[in-house]
């Protein structure tokens, strides 16, 4: 298969309605595989959700339901925001699916076959919320800082995984690049834990907790949440478990994730594709995590903005560009609803509407042919460092020149004394806004189709309204 980009998402729990966060990780990843099908290459782009565990066991016993009921409607509620957000994915995964699970028990057996599984028992202290268990010095006074909550102390039987022998290959394999970590940043920081900490074995199963996939060697355990999660970038793209015959799309180039996962992405699932003998993620592509004034958003501050309400107020495009526009790739992003609504007005209703709709309005006057040169976008190296907000600045820019050619030229003037110098001039307005729409097809879909339809029937089609 010759020039493929296979990206990925984490797959997120089912235990309650996506967040602000999974949008955006799902929005920065649709760009990315977008801007690669435009650029030609065979592109596979996939999402899912996250469906075992004890987290949402818990959860469903809490609501009363069966976990597997509980989990199919919040599957829904994923893939339809999806849907409404013009996510361009080609694959959904769910690890409840049987062909997920049969895959997981044969990578299973293979694990334990080959020696890289044994028995024995953890102690530690877990934390439900994060599905995993918690070091001391990763307490703050004693609390997981991710969930505000206390671990359990827990003290099981369960089998291992043996992750030690792979630590100095992970850290040649990263700081060669071969394994990329980015942005830069995020690479030293998974160095710096690397070469400091000794990996320890990791427990890959649990034996009092139903909701999971049954070991294939030992049936009163179920498989551990993160081993059956990591998978799914295989299963997604129909892998049965079959180490001999991995799917062609197989490393992914992107795997995206969010700062907070890194860790356990890049110690547990690197070490089980290394004793399973595959080969790694060609790259982890690392988020920073999205606040509001200045604070974690959380319930009781009241500061938590909704994907919902951002696509009632913004629509799709509008909230892919708040988000996409919102700070630098990797960083934290702080977000309120009172500066993108002002952003909203500004560079959408103000900036690229009001000149999508003067252009094609003047257009009508023009009494030559237009000429649509061939366009190239110079934005490559800027998608392969994930600056986003640079690619928007920019396109932004271009939309203020226009707008400015036109306030100089006065083209309604223009049509009435110079016809010729008034074609020149529309024939660049034409150009200028073609080349914007080119630039926007990553970000905007629906706009950057909407304003070349415009162009080629000279019919504005209202793109963003000014909103309160
Ligand atoms: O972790 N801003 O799923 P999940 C931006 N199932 N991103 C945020 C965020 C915020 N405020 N809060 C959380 C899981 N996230 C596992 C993954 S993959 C094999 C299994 C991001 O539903 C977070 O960084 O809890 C993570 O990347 C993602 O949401 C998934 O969240």
């Amino acid at each position: 298969m010759k020039d493929k980009f296979y990206i990925t998402t984490p797959i997120y729990y089912t235990n309650a309605k996506p967040h602000i966060g999974h949008a955006y990780t799902t929005i920065a990843c649709d760009v990315l595989a977008r801007w690669n099908r435009l650029q030609k290459k065979e592109t596979f782009f996939l999402t899912g959700t996250d469906e075992h565990g004890a987290k949402i066991q818990k959860k469903a016993i809490e609501e009363g339901k069966d976990p597997q009921e509980f989990v199919d409607g919040f599957a829904e509620i994923f893939k339809d925001l999806w849907k409404q957000l013009n996510i361009s994915n080609d694959g959904f995964i769910r690890t409840t699916s049987a062909s997920h699970k049969e895959a997981v028990q044969k990578v299973l057996q293979t694990l334990h076959d080959n020696g890289s599984i044994y028995k024995g028992s953890y102690k530690g202290l877990y934390c439900v919320g994060c599905e995993q268990f918690k070091s001391e010095n990763e307490l703050v006074d004693g609390k997981c800082p991710d969930h505000g909550t206390e671990p359990e102390e827990m003290e099981e039987e369960c089998y291992l995984m043996k992750m030690n022998k792979w630590q100095d290959t992970l850290v040649e394999k990263i700081k060669s690049d071969e394994f990329k970590i980015q942005p830069e940043r995020y690479k030293k920081e998974i160095l710096s834990f690397l070469e400091n900490q000794k990996l320890e074995d990791v427990s890959i199963s649990r034996k009092n907790l139903a909701w999971g996939i049954p070991l294939p060697f030992d049936t009163d355990h179920t498989t551990y949440v993160w081993i059956d999660a990591f998978l799914n970038y295989l299963t997604g793209i129909g892998w049965d478990g079959d180490v001999k015959k991995v799917p062609e799309f197989w490393p992914a180039e992107v795997e995206m994730i969010g700062k907070d996962i890194l860790r356990v992405h890049a110690t547990i699932w690197a070490a089980t594709l290394l004793n399973l003998g595959l080969e790694l993620p060609k790259s982890f592509v690392v988020h920073g995590h999205i606040q509001s004034g200045g604070k974690k958003m959380s319930k009781s501050l009241g500061n938590v903005i909704d994907p919902y309400a951002m696509l009632e107020k913004f629509g799709a495009d509008g909230t892919r560009y708040l988000l996409m526009s919102g700070g630098t790739f990797g960083d934290d992003l702080d977000i309120t609803m009172e500066r993108m609504t002002e952003k909203y007005n500004a560079d959408l209703a103000n900036g690229l509407g009001n000149l999508v709709s003067r252009v094609i309005k003047l257009s009508e006057k023009m009494t030559n042919e237009i000429n649509f040169n061939n366009f190239v976008s110079g934005d490559q190296t800027f998608f392969d460092t994930f600056k986003f907000d640079i690619i928007l600045e920019s396109i932004l820019e271009d939309v203020k020149n226009a707008n400015k050619k036109i306030e100089d030229n006065k083209p309604w003037e223009l049509v009435k004394n110079d016809l010729i110098k008034f074609n020149d001039i529309m024939q660049e307005l034409m150009v200028d806004v073609y080349s914007i729409s080119e630039r926007l097809i990553p970000f905007l879909p629906e706009t950057a189709e909407k304003i070349k339809k415009s162009l080629e029937t000279k019919q504005a089609e209202p793109l963003f309204v000014r909103i309160k």
